[in-house]
């Protein structure tokens, strides 16, 4: 229950709209360059871009401020192997088997298959693990109790999209990475059973030579929509 005493006040600075609208196309002229990318650089990538990005990540909101995440930071090249190698073993056989061919259609446009050499290419993989469920250990009776937790997948979800953007706007290229499944990931990284793996993130430097795919991004007319109010104004965002 929140009392008075658990509340104090809002730090805001409120900005003149010449601020805001400067910020907010910055914003998104710099989003809009970035791409996934799959084809990595071996060059050194500073720890501390690494770290404030996982900070960032952990300043999103999420179900009941319960935080349900753990980022898993690996370099170590004999690590970065054991992933490669388990991830490309599922991941033939999905490709080969499991995958439907509507799948496969799919995502034909991007050029995957079930070789990941940036698995072991990119100097860092950021593995995220969702809690399904918190657990609180008592050091006196020893005793573990576990708590729900809720909107673990959408809090999640918000908290890698602000990595990625921290990522991105620190000068390094992101892949988004769901081997599937991805149940060796906590084998490998000695996770505990109420966390399961969410994504797995390449980071560092493109190779010179990277190629990505010709994609483009639906545009505003096509995913919003507005109920303004306005007389003669149509709430579909029409042609
Ligand atoms: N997980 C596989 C396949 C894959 C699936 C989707 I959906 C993509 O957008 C891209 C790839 C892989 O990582 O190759």
């Amino acid at each position: 229950m929140s009392t008075p005493d658990s509340f104090h006040p809002l730090e805001f600075t409120r900005l003149t709209e010449e601020e805001q609208l400067a910020a907010s196309r910055h914003f998104l002229a710099r989003m809009r360059t970035r791409r996934t990318v799959r084809d990595f650089s071996a060059d050194p990538v500073d720890f501390e871009l690494i770290e404030n990005a996982i900070a960032t990540a952990t300043t999103a909101p999420s179900g009941a401020n319960q935080q349900p995440w753990t980022f898993v930071v690996v370099s170590d090249p004999i690590i970065k192997r054991q992933i490669r190698e388990a991830a490309e073993v599922e991941e033939k056989e999905s490709y080969e088997r499991r995958m439907s061919q509507e799948w496969l259609d799919a995502i034909a446009h991007l050029g995957t298959n079930w070789q990941k050499p940036h698995l072991e290419d990119a100097p860092y993989l950021i593995i995220v693990f969702i809690q399904a469920y918190g657990v609180v250990f008592d050091p006196e009776t020893g005793e573990e109790t576990r708590h729900k937790h809720y909107y673990a997948v959408e809090s999640v979800g918000l908290a890698v999209g602000m990595l990625l953007a921290s990522l991105h706007l620190a000068g390094l290229a992101t892949l988004t990475h769901t081997p599937s499944p991805m149940g060796f990931l906590s084998e490998v990284l000695n996770r505990p059973p109420n966390e399961r793996p969410f994504v797995v993130i390449p980071v560092g430097y493109p190779a010179p030579d990277a190629q990505v795919p010709k994609i483009t991004k639906k545009s505003l007319a096509e995913v919003m929509i507005h109920f303004s109010g306005a007389a003669g104004e149509s709430e579909d965002a029409g042609p």
